[in-house]
């Protein structure tokens, strides 16, 4: 299903007096917004591949029709989001969830709809039918090189399926760790990792950055090889420049406080990018921006703050992107809420008084400091939001656009209702 420009432009002339009103007094309560406007159209939030399906849990899979089939199909649906929103301009591939086999046509195909090759991401948690060994123990930690050796082997192959889409990154997420005390010597698992890591390293372009990602827990519930962002920074730090940490904000222990996390890496010039999703437990893989959003803003108001200190391109010097995982609502829904929570959080983020915080913090004016963060946290800045879609040419509501134009139900009649997309 392709979604025609005349259909969005009167979807926004229904909508256009409303969003009007409500702009000028947005505008009227910032100031200077014609920056923060330009800045939310060139932000762009790459979706991952394996979010456009039903998630499930361990206990099960309620699949809700119309799953893309096929990478052509996954692209397809992110160009719908981007025809919405015009901020999910990217795709995430997943291998083996996603091999590509015609380069060139899949490459076409997303230039048609306005992508690009996000993050390339390997996967070394599942046991692939036909492979010699088994991840059961661990992949890159492994204590039997050979099975190390395989695991190096589909990263550099991953590598080579994005030098040929035009992707610039690789994110390694480790499923390695323990589940029983005793079961690894820690210090011999590091070593495998780091060794490996090293053999990916060397394999990677360039311009490529390698992004290795961390999680406290899960699938192994004792000990993770990569578990916090000191471990990833550990590695990071020893494997070069190119190598940097990802931050996942489901992967973190309860309570840590990730907007300081995301300050001491950028300052570093380590931090490499962001899977975005929100939790109350654990990785529950949720909507952006649905259980915590003033921690999203904070995190946002150390990014900012942090990338304009090194001068840095908000846009394209970090990697961002949704990691979520979809079990009661539509999928596509799903992450158009995620995108719209995630610009929210910048839009607020860029709207802070800097000058007046810095001021603050440097007379110790706690309180001042605190009206600061949340007189901006509690702004809205919707209207700025839709002004960015409005003026890229993008629905100035993109779910109820969704809705009234009954996607899902034609994506069921295109693709069928047991339709099963690749992914968890
Ligand atoms: C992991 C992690 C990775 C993702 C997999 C599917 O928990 O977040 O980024 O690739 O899930
Ligand atoms: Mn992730
Ligand atoms: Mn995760």
């Amino acid at each position: 299903m392709l979604i025609q420009s005349n259909t969005i432009a009167s979807h926004n002339d229904g909508l256009l007096k409303k969003h009007q009103n409500k702009l000028v007094f947005t505008v009227s309560e910032i100031g200077e917004t014609e920056a923060i406007i330009q800045k939310l159209i060139d932000f762009q939030i790459a979706i991952p591949s394996w979010a456009l399906g039903t998630g499930g849990t361990r206990f099960g899979r309620f699949p809700g029709g119309g799953e893309p089939r096929s990478i052509e199909e996954k692209i397809e649906d992110v160009g719908l989001l981007h025809a919405l929103n015009n901020a999910s301009g990217a795709i995430s591939l997943h291998i083996p969830w996603d091999i590509p086999t015609d380069y060139n046509a899949i490459k076409n195909l997303a230039g048609q709809h306005g992508l690009k090759f996000d993050a390339m991401n390997s996967n070394t948690f599942q046991d692939q039918a036909n492979a010699e060994q088994t991840y059961k123990f661990g992949s890159l930690q492994n204590v039997n090189k050979a099975v190390r050796k395989q695991a190096v082997a589909h990263n550099i192959e991953v590598i080579k399926h994005g030098i040929e889409l035009g992707s610039e990154s690789l994110t390694v997420w480790l499923a390695d760790g323990s589940s029983f005390p005793g079961q690894l010597n820690f210090r011999k698992a590091y070593q495998n990792t780091l060794e490996s890591l090293e053999e990916i390293y060397d394999a990677l372009p360039s311009n490529w950055k390698l992004f290795l990602e961390y999680k406290c827990a899960e699938p192994n519930f004792y000990s993770t090889t990569v578990a916090d962002w000191g471990q990833s920074y550990s590695y990071v730090q020893k494997l070069g420049d190119k190598a940097k940490t990802l931050v996942d904000l489901g992967h973190h222990l309860p309570n840590a406080n990730i907007e300081q996390i995301v300050s001491i890496l950028l300052m570093d010039n380590k931090l490499g990018g962001f899977h975005f999703n929100d939790s109350k437990y654990g990785d529950d893989d949720l909507t952006a921006g649905a259980l915590k959003p003033y921690q999203l803003f904070l995190i946002f108001n150390e990014l900012v703050e942090g990338m304009d200190a090194r001068g840095m391109n908000h846009a394209k010097d970090l990697g961002w992107m949704i990691d979520a995982s979809h079990n009661i609502k539509d999928p596509l829904e799903d992450l158009l809420q995620s995108v719209e929570a995630i610009m929210i959080a910048y839009a607020q983020a860029l709207s802070v008084d800097r000058k007046a915080l810095e001021i603050a913090q440097q007379e110790n004016d706690v309180v001042k400091a605190q009206e600061i963060l949340q007189n901006a946290f509690r702004t809205d800045v919707r209207a700025l939001v839709a002004e960015a879609r409005l003026r890229s040419g993008a629905a100035l509501n993109p779910v109820e656009l969704y809705r009234s134009l009954a996607v899902r139900n034609n994506l069921i009649s295109e693709r069928g209702l047991k339709t099963i997309a690749t992914g968890l």
